[in-house]
């Protein structure tokens, strides 16, 4: 008896009936225990994950490492170089965007029944990573012919550490989580072969791979190196000016100096290694895309093209306006693009703080603006003297007066860092990465744009991001 009043009381405290928006719905308090998401067989149920996590929901510490150490256990076993066929929808970077991952889901078709090939970069850059992963490892364990998921080059600890996947793990979960994704990135195919003929990857092809023999012999089970063929994989991009064939002395490989690892290859690096291995074309994620997907210049032997990028995270950081895109290969060879709008997501503070963390540095600061309001009503004379003569206390009081005012100097700071962070929503890592990039001549243009207010269009977005999308310390 007495143990149900208390329960009515808890549940009274938790749920003030006052709420300013009603029909925004409640996060899930309860955390999704392994003996109700896992089904007898030992395959957990897509249907109430899903449901769980779309509503903000946590799982139970022993339930998330169950899922991420299947996922493992599959991806070992799988080859650098996975095979695939049509029918197959193909999906790039995902990027925490959970929300429209459901809306990838449904209209890529019904994982139960369609071949998927994700292209990585399932984490970092936006709020809901940790559900990202959770749901496709899900996938995986429960569809493993069909589910395949290729590694991007944030599923690293190094990106993921100036990014914010670990912050998210910690701050929604523990270190064990967050460790044991690492070993299983670890363990995530590279490449992935559609009917023989179209190769796919998460960043582009490697001055070190002539051959597809060439990727089965790599020994992927590692941290991803910051040189070599394993990296060039998930870090290389087109060259800017791949188009453009008529150009001379164009380099087949150049260093790429935009992410400070790996290369740009040229048309001609892709049509001979596509020759060399009797490919029809290159279909890679990575870069993002004004409308989702580029298709590069055509192959005049195959009059296909030589290469597709692909992007799949639409409103990319809450701040590209870009549409993403998924394609879908049938059975009859036709390729089609679906577009993804971004959809709505709940508000998260940056650095998944609550309110009351990020409503200090406001407070503090205007704490110490009124101190100081009150304290200017008097002279500096009239703090220090009374009636001429020298008076201790108002020595005192000026010497607050100085303390304070170094303080409200560092409290406008942080209050600045607040009103930045929020205008530049998802383009801005960490504090702390931020904090060592203070310094930076065109970060501090990055600081001076977000001041002004929100990033407001594509080009503006893709200029200033640049400098986030360079791999950390390069
Ligand atoms: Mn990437």
């Amino acid at each position: 008896m007495w143990e149900l009043k208390y329960s009515i009381l808890i549940h009274l405290m938790a749920y003030p009936t006052d709420r300013q928006i009603a029909k925004v719905p409640y996060p899930k308090s309860n955390r999704l225990m392994e003996q109700d998401l896992f089904h007898s067989n030992g395959n957990p149920s897509i249907s109430k994950l899903t449901e769980h996590l779309k509503n903000e929901g946590l799982l139970d510490e022993r339930c998330g490492l169950r899922l991420i150490e299947l996922a493992k256990g599959l991806f070992s076993r799988e080859p650098n170089m996975i095979a695939v066929h049509r029918p197959l929808t193909i999906v790039a970077d995902i990027h925490g965007q959970f929300y429209d991952l459901l809306t990838i889901l449904a209209a890529g078709g019904d994982p139960a029944n369609t071949k998927y090939l994700f292209l990585g970069d399932y984490v970092d850059r936006g709020q809901f990573e940790c559900e990202c992963i959770f749901l496709l490892f899900a996938l995986k364990i429960n569809f493993p012919q069909n589910i395949n998921l290729l590694r991007g080059n944030h599923e690293t600890r190094q990106m993921t550490k100036a990014f914010q996947f670990k912050i998210e793990c910690k701050k929604k979960y523990s270190s064990d989580i967050y460790n044991a994704c690492m070993d299983t990135f670890d363990t995530m195919p590279v490449c992935a072969l559609v009917d023989k003929r179209f190769l796919c990857m998460h960043g582009g092809i490697s001055p070190d791979i002539r051959t597809l023999k060439d990727i089965e012999r790599l020994n992927r089970f590692s941290e991803t190196p910051t040189s070599g063929p394993l990296c060039d994989l998930l870090w290389c991009d087109p060259a800017e000016d791949f188009d453009d064939v008529e150009k001379p002395n164009q380099p087949n490989f150049a260093p790429n100096n935009v992410r400070g690892c790996g290369y740009f290859f040229s048309y001609y690096a892709c049509r001979d290694f596509l020759l060399n291995n009797n490919l029809l074309g290159i279909i890679r994620g990575h870069e993002v895309q004004k409308n989702g997907v580029r298709f590069f210049r055509k192959s005049s032997r195959t009059n296909f093209p030589v290469l597709i990028s692909l992007f799949s995270a639409p409103n990319y950081c809450d701040t590209y306006n870009n549409v993403a895109a998924i394609l879908k290969f049938d059975e009859n060879k036709q390729m089609q693009v679906i577009h993804i709008e971004a959809r709505p997501h709940p508000f998260v503070l940056p650095n998944y703080e609550n309110a009351f963390q990020f409503g200090e540095r406001f407070i503090l600061y205007y704490v110490t603006q009124l101190l100081l309001n009150i304290l200017n009503m008097y002279s500096p004379d009239e703090l220090a003297d009374e009636d001429g003569r020298f008076d201790k206390t108002g020595e005192e009081l000026l010497n607050k007066k100085r303390l304070i005012q170094t303080m409200e100097r560092a409290y406008a700071d942080v209050k600045k860092t607040n009103k930045i962070a929020l205008n530049l929503r998802g383009l801005t890592p960490s504090y702390k990465a931020y904090k060592t990039l203070l310094e930076r001549d065109d970060v501090k243009q990055l600081i001076a744009e977000a001041e002004k207010g929100r990033i407001k269009n594509y080009d503006q977005a893709i200029e200033l991001d640049q400098i986030f999308e360079r791999r950390p310390g390069t």
